[in-house]
């Protein structure tokens, strides 16, 4: 073979592999090899970034969090959960409205939050919301002690959504504590999504979690719903699965509880439910209905009750709320508040969270309980005391919503929305403080013993005195009913459990005074600080107690 001709081949070789080689590339790049290795790459960089993140934690007591905060450390950012809601839920067709009609803004405030704990939040809600639902998040640092943290989880975040379309990013700290309420309305007021999602600083959304909430909101843009919320155990941070029979409410003194659900015929566990009110203050809800409500009660400050307070409004003025068992989200729960509130007002005798709650509180029932606002301060005495201090810039008038939305009364709420509130009281013939010359009548514990003893009425301690209709039985908050022991010389009244046919814990009320059914004694505090039992005077001051609030029989 010629020189010339050898070298033609050989040209012809190396075009050959030239071509093959850039098909594979082609190939390559098609099969997106090299944007995994891109992205693997951003992976580390991204990994490493949130490692540095954390590790400049600043040094807290273990107590400062009140959850195990290393363990959240070494956890990974996004970990596997269990998977809590029932299998059904996997298979069902959840009729979703088009991405382009369905944009969520996520609003996350916190307080001194773990760092590991709030970057575990938002990732996790990264990677489990579909990207073209995902619009924004919404971060507010509520004057943190961790000054540092916001511009470091910016840095992360921008890279972690760098190759994303989805969401996009607004951090605001707070120049001053404000609080969570007054975060939220301002990270409502600024969100441009559809939908707007409120969410705590400590939670993991759990796989599939959006899906079942949109295709109840696309179905009446009335209605608000909540996840069911998954337990995160503060000490182990071990995920738990939430229990689907219980739906929100709240008692008279306007604290929330979960209350027992009751399945219709029928009715399967896992199907969305009403409820009196949300899943604590984890809810989604149309953007533009929250602003038409008001959003968030203004006047209400720091943390507490918001979320009541948007139930009761949200079903008066012809909302709906829905707890969707399909759709989960894990919280951690604390047993004690990680945070101090700020000082309120000089009542010496109300701490200031207790002071906040409470103002809170009365704001709620001044707003919306109409008449039956006497029952919240026959729970809640202290509240009396309490100055509103409204703030006049803020415009936000319960009586102008009302009007403008005509909403219901509030006894609505409790026939359609909330039986169990009328309950609470509908065998009570009296009920709260029991006062005689001007001061209450209060259980003191002290070396383990119970006193009966006389206090200020204002006294936030004293005690809540139940008259039932039925039994006659005058019994405290702790279930401890007044009874008389037959000693020797005369009957000593003494605090026993609360049993049923218990003659000797039958009291009758003749005009204001006490009557014990079996002695024909009277209840009696003839030295102004000694409850005893003496035979009745029909005018005797000292045997005229007046409870906070007779029930109309
Ligand atoms: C419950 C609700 C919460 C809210 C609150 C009452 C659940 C799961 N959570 O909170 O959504 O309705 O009751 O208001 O039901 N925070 C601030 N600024 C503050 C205080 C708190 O931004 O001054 C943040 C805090 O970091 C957290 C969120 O607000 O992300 C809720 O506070 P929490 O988690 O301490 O209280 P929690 O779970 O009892
Ligand atoms: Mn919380």
């Amino acid at each position: 073979m010629s020189g010339s001709l050898r070298r033609r081949l050989r040209c012809c070789l190396v075009c050959i592999l030239a071509f093959l080689g850039l098909q594979f590339v082609v190939v390559l790049l098609r099969l997106g090899v090299f944007d995994e290795f891109a992205s693997s790459q951003l992976i580390l960089q991204q990994q490493q970034l949130s490692w540095q993140f954390i590790a400049h934690t600043p040094d807290q007591p273990d107590d400062f969090f009140q959850y195990n905060r290393q363990l959240s450390d070494n956890l990974p950012a996004v970990r596997a959960l269990p998977a809590t809601r029932h299998d059904s839920c996997n298979a069902r067709h959840y009729a979703l409205p088009h991405a382009s009609a369905a944009q969520l803004s996520v609003v996350i405030s916190f307080y001194n939050e773990a760092r590991s704990m709030l970057l575990r939040t938002i990732l996790t809600l990264v990677s489990r919301t579909p990207e073209d639902y995902l619009h924004e998040l919404i971060i507010i640092d509520d004057c943190s002690g961790d000054v540092t943290l916001l511009e470091s989880l910016e840095r992360v975040m921008t890279l972690v959504c760098a190759t994303r379309r989805r969401p996009t990013l607004i951090f605001r700290r707070n120049l001053r504590r404000m609080g969570l309420i007054w975060s939220r309305n301002e990270g409502a007021r600024v969100a441009s999504g559809h939908y707007l999602l409120f969410l705590d600083s400590h939670c993991e959304v759990n796989n599939g979690w959006l899906e079942p909430l949109l295709d109840r909101l696309a179905l009446n843009s009335m209605l608000a719903v909540s996840p069911v919320l998954d337990p995160i155990e503060p000490e182990t941070l071990s995920y738990l699965a939430g229990n689907v029979l219980l739906k929100g409410g709240f008692d008279w003194s306007l604290h929330f509880h979960w209350l027992p659900r009751v399945l219709a015929v029928e009715e399967l566990p896992e199907w969305p439910y009403s409820s009196p009110t949300f899943a604590g203050g984890i809810l989604m809800i149309s953007r533009e209905w929250f602003h038409q409500l008001h959003g968030f009660n203004p006047h209400l400050e720091i943390w507490g009750g918001e979320s009541i307070e948007l139930a009761i409004k949200l079903w008066l003025c012809g909302g709906q709320i829905e707890i969707v068992p399909c759709s989960r989200i894990g919280h951690i729960f604390r047993v004690r508040h990680a945070f101090e509130f700020p000082p309120q007002f000089d009542e010496d005798q109300l701490d200031s969270t207790q002071a906040t709650y409470l103002r809170n509180s009365k704001i709620i029932a001044e707003s919306w309980l109409d008449e039956y606002k006497y029952l919240f301060y026959a729970f809640k005495p202290a509240a009396k005391q309490i100055p509103l201090n409204l703030h006049p810039v803020q415009p936000y008038d319960p009586a102008l919503i009302k009007a403008e939305r005509q909403c219901h009364p509030f006894d609505w709420y409790m026939r359609h929305v909330s039986p169990e509130l009328r309950l609470q009281h509908s065998n009570l013939s009296a009920l709260g403080t029991l006062r005689n010359a001007g001061r209450c009548l209060y259980v003191a514990e002290t070396k383990a013993r119970l006193h009966l003893q006389f206090t200020s009425c204002h006294h936030l301690g004293v005690t809540q005195w139940h008259l039932h209709h039925d039994t006659g039985q005058l019994s405290t908050t702790q279930q401890l009913c007044l009874g008389v022991e037959f000693t020797v010389e005369q009957p000593q009244l003494r605090l026993e459990t609360c049993r049923n046919c218990q003659a000797g814990q039958h009291w009758l009320r003749t005009d204001t005074h006490l009557q014990h059914a079996q002695t024909h004694l009277c209840l009696d505090n003839p030295l102004e600080d000694q409850l005893v039992l003496s035979a009745c005077r029909p005018h005797a001051v000292s045997q005229s107690f007046q409870f906070a609030l007779e029930m109309q029989s």
